[in-house]
C-alpha cells in the first residue's frame, strides 16, 4: 500500500527499473542504459537534451531541444512506444500565429510540455529582444499555435502547472539576465486566460547549500500529490571550472503554491556518470519532465545531461516524499507569501 497518493491518471507503461541494492541511501537511481538519446540523433541535429515527454494515445510524445549543426537550438517533436526509444520528426516544430501564418522564433530551447484540460502547451526559452519565455498550444500535435509571450525579458525556465489552481493557470519562471545569469530564484505567476499574467509571487531562492547556492530554476511540471505539489527543479553551484547543475526536490502547498512546505537540503541527483560529467557543457543534470503512474507510484525523471544527452532516472512517490520530508530545511523566504 502506498503512503501517499498521486492525483493524476494511471500510466502503467512508465519506463521502470527497480532500485539497485548498492544504492540504498539514494532516493533517485539512474537507468542502466543511459543515455537514452546519444549524439547526432537526427539528420542536421548534433545533440538532443533538456527535453520534455508525456503519455499520448497508446505511447508517448515529446518536445526535444535539438541543437542543429549550425549551433542554433530548436524544438523537435518525437514519438515513442516505450518512452526510451524515440523517433524524431525531421523538421522543426512549425509554429504558427493565430491566423495560421508561420511564426517561428529565432531560436528555441529547454521546452516543457504540459497538458491542462484538453490542450497541450509547450513552453520554452526564445528571443524576445533578449532571452524570454515562448509559449504555444496544440490539440493534435499537428498545428502549434503561438500564444502571447507571457513575461518580459529576461526570463527562463517557465513551467506550467498541469491544472488551474483557484481558477487560474499557474506558471513558474526564473527571471534572468541576458547572459549565463549568476543569480536566480523561482517565482510563480497566475493567469485567467494565458494572456494576462500577474499576482507574481516569490516561491524559493538560492540557498546556503552549496549545490544550489548560485541559482535555481523550475524543472519538471509539478506532480499533484496528497502532500502538495511535488517539484523537481535544478540547483546550480559555481566552481573554478564553471557551473554544476544538480536536481533538487521540494513540495509546494496545494492551494497556495508560493508556499514551500518541504525543501530537500540534499541534491537528489548530481553529475557523476560520464554522460553527465563530459559533453558540450560538462557537469549538467537538468530535469524537464517526469512520467508518473498514480497506480504504482513510479516516477521516471527525464533530464538533460551535459547539454549533450537525455538521461532517465527513477524514484517512487513514497520514497521521494519521505526523503524530501526527512531532509527538509525550509527558510523564511520559502514559507512566506512571496509578496513584498
Ligand atoms: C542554462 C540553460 C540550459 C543549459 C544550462 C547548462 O543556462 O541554457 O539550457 O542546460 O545552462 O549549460
Amino acid at each position: 500500500m502506498s503512503k501517499y497518493k498521486m492525483i493524476s491518471p494511471a500510466v502503467t507503461n512508465v519506463p521502470w527499473q527497480e532500485k539497485p541494492d548498492n544504492l540504498k541511501g539514494a532516493p533517485v537511481w539512474r537507468y542502466t542504459e543511459n543515455p537514452i538519446i546519444g549524439r547526432n540523433p537526427a539528420i542536421g541535429v548534433a545533440r538532443i537534451f533538456n527535453s520534455a515527454v508525456m503519455p499520448y494515445k497508446d505511447g508517448f510524445i515529446g518536445v526535444f531541444r535539438g541543437e542543429q549543426i549550425n549551433g542554433i537550438p530548436y524544438i523537435y517533436l518525437g514519438r515513442s512506444k516505450d518512452a526510451i526509444h524515440w523517433d524524431f520528426e525531421k523538421d522543426k516544430i512549425p509554429f504558427v500565429d493565430e491566423n495560421g501564418e508561420s511564426f517561428m522564433p529565432a531560436y528555441a530551447y529547454d521546452p516543457r510540455l504540459v497538458k491542462v484540460e484538453d490542450t497541450y502547451y509547450i513552453i520554452w526559452c526564445q528571443d524576445f529582444y533578449g532571452a524570454a519565455i515562448g509559449m504555444a498550444k496544440t490539440a493534435d500535435f499537428k498545428t502549434f499555435t503561438r500564444l502571447e509571450n507571457p513575461f518580459l525579458p529576461f526570463n527562463r525556465n517557465a513551467v506550467l502547472f498541469p491544472r488551474k489552481v483557484n481558477g487560474n493557470f499557474m506558471m513558474l519562471s526564473r527571471p534572468s539576465d541576458s547572459g549565463h545569469t549568476p543569480f536566480g530564484d523561482i517565482f510563480i505567476s497566475e493567469s485567467p486566460d494565458l494572456v494576462y499574467w500577474g499576482k507574481h509571487r516569490h516561491i524559493m531562492g538560492k540557498n546556503p547549500e552549496w549545490w544550489q547556492a548560485v541559482k535555481i530554476g523550475g524543472g519538471a511540471a509539478p506532480i499533484e500529490t496528497s502532500e502538495g505539489w511535488l517539484l523537481f527543479y535544478h540547483g546550480v553551484t559555481s566552481t573554478c571550472n564553471g557551473y554544476v547543475y544538480s536536481i533538487g526536490g521540494a513540495i509546494l502547498d496545494i492551494d497556495e503554491p508560493s508556499k514551500v512546505k518541504c525543501r530537500c537540503e540534499n541534491y537528489l541527483l548530481t553529475p557523476e556518470e560520464w554522460y553527465e560529467e563530459r559533453g558540450f557543457v560538462p557537469n549538467v543534470c537538468f530535469p524537464c519532465a517526469t512520467l508518473h503512474d498514480s497506480e504504482s507510484g513510479r516516477i521516471a525523471i527525464y533530464y538533460g545531461a551535459a547539454d549533450s544527452y537525455v538521461g532517465l532516472a527513477f524514484t517512487t512517490l513514497d520514497e521521494i516524499i519521505d526523503y524530501i520530508k526527512e531532509h527538509s530545511v525550509v527558510r523564511e523566504t520559502d514559507t512566506e507569501e512571496g509578496r513584498r
